[in-house]
């Protein structure tokens, strides 16, 4: 059976640019509840490890480097079947293919700086919502 949260990070590019209420809004609008909610600046080590399944991709080096850049925003989302809706509601990794009236296509910039990030199964939704909230920081 489908989980019923996900995890998702406003990137350093969608909060520099003043669009976290934005992408918030856009979120609950499309039947989000947020169930954790933080603002905070990655380390390095930190974010080596949250993209570690991508460490021998070329582009982790400048992923780490964009990630660690400013400040996200980090939330875990509950809904029924979050993880496959909200990867709906986010559109595709590269902005220039993302479906329109998707959070990607309005706010991304390219595929790195491409404004927001979603789980991609109820796997790593865990892993991810817990590498960032305590159990008594979700609500
Ligand atoms: P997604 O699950 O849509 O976030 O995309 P991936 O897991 O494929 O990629 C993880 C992150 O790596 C993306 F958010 C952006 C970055 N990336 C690049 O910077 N360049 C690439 O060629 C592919 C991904």
């Amino acid at each position: 059976m489908a989980g019923n949260f996900t995890f998702t990070i406003i990137k350093p590019d969608a909060v520099k640019s003043g669009y976290i209420g934005e992408i918030l809004s856009h979120m609950t609008k499309g039947g989000f509840k947020i169930s954790g909610l933080k603002m905070l600046q990655l380390t390095q080590g930190e974010a080596e490890a949250f993209y570690g399944v991508h460490r021998e991709r070329p582009f982790f080096k400048d992923l780490v480097s964009f990630m660690t850049s400013g400040a996200i925003v980090v939330a875990v989302l509950k809904k029924d079947n979050a993880v496959e809706d909200f990867r709906k509601l986010i559109g595709a990794t590269n902005p220039e293919n993302a479906a329109e009236g998707t959070i990607r296509k309005k706010f991304a910039i390219s595929m790195q700086e491409n404004a927001v990030h979603g789980s991609d199964s109820d796997e790593n939704a865990a892993i991810e919502a817990s590498f960032f909230f305590a159990t008594s920081d979700r609500f």
